[in-house]
């Protein structure tokens, strides 16, 4: 194959001292990013959703192929059914599919089958990883490192979304099939995340969780 043609990279250089305080900054930032479970209805932009979902396609993907879909979804006709389905599948998991032992470490977080944010929450973000593509003349193509590829792409898009404003909550019902079903996804997407965003509810309340010390989580050589 024909090498692809090549630009100048647009690259800005920053002075040390400027990278210090731009990493410093940002982290400040990122760092106060909490899941949260308690959604206010307040109405959000979509303009803002939109504009996070093209910071998430920004993320790196293997073989540059792209391999995701973002399903947004303010109507409230589609949120109710995805509440529906996903607390099907929510009862069965915390009602004897889950083993003992992950329930019990989900339980200081308080989770339970009742998913009432997919309805709250004015957006809900159904994200999907191609597993594999089928190009103009119908030739069949394997996607590579899909779920690297998607995982990176959403965590570019939890940043977006926090540098927004936005709260966010990772909502991963297991299975998640029944997402291709409401959205008119192919089954070659797989449902990766079901990524749930708008404003904390006044009230919000979060776990008191705190992260690992650096030392526990990284090593210098
Ligand atoms: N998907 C379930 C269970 C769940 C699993 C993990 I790992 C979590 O960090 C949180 C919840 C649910 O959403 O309740």
């Amino acid at each position: 194959m024909k090498a692809i043609a090549t630009l100048p990279l647009e690259f800005t250089r920053r002075a040390p001292g400027a990278m210090l305080r731009r990493a410093e900054s940002f982290t400040s930032e990122i760092a106060r990013r909490r899941t949260v479970r308690d959604f206010s209805s307040e109405p959000v932009d979509r303009n803002i959703i939109i504009n996070c979902v093209r910071a998430a396609v920004a993320a790196p993907s293997g073989a540059n192929q792209q391999p995701w879909h973002f399903a947004i979804v303010g109507d409230v006709a589609v949120k109710r059914r995805i509440r529906g389905e996903a607390e099907r599948e929510e009862r069965e998991f915390y009602g004897g599919r889950a083993p003992q032992a992950w329930l019990d470490a989900l339980a200081p977080l308080g989770t339970g089958p009742e998913k009432p944010f997919l309805e709250t929450a004015p957006w809900l973000i159904a994200i999907f990883a191609a597993t594999h593509f089928d190009d103009a003349s119908g030739t069949r193509h394997t996607v590579y490192y899909p779920k690297e590829s998607v995982g990176i792409a959403a965590g570019f898009l939890i940043a977006a979304l926090h540098h927004a404003g936005l709260a966010t909550l990772t909502h991963t019902p297991s299975p998640m099939r029944f997402l291709n079903e409401i959205l008119g996804r192919p089954s070659s997407e797989k449902p990766f995340l079901l990524l749930v965003a708008g404003l904390p509810a006044a009230n919000a309340r979060v776990p008191a969780v705190t992260r690992k010390r650096f030392e526990e989580i990284a090593s210098i050589h």
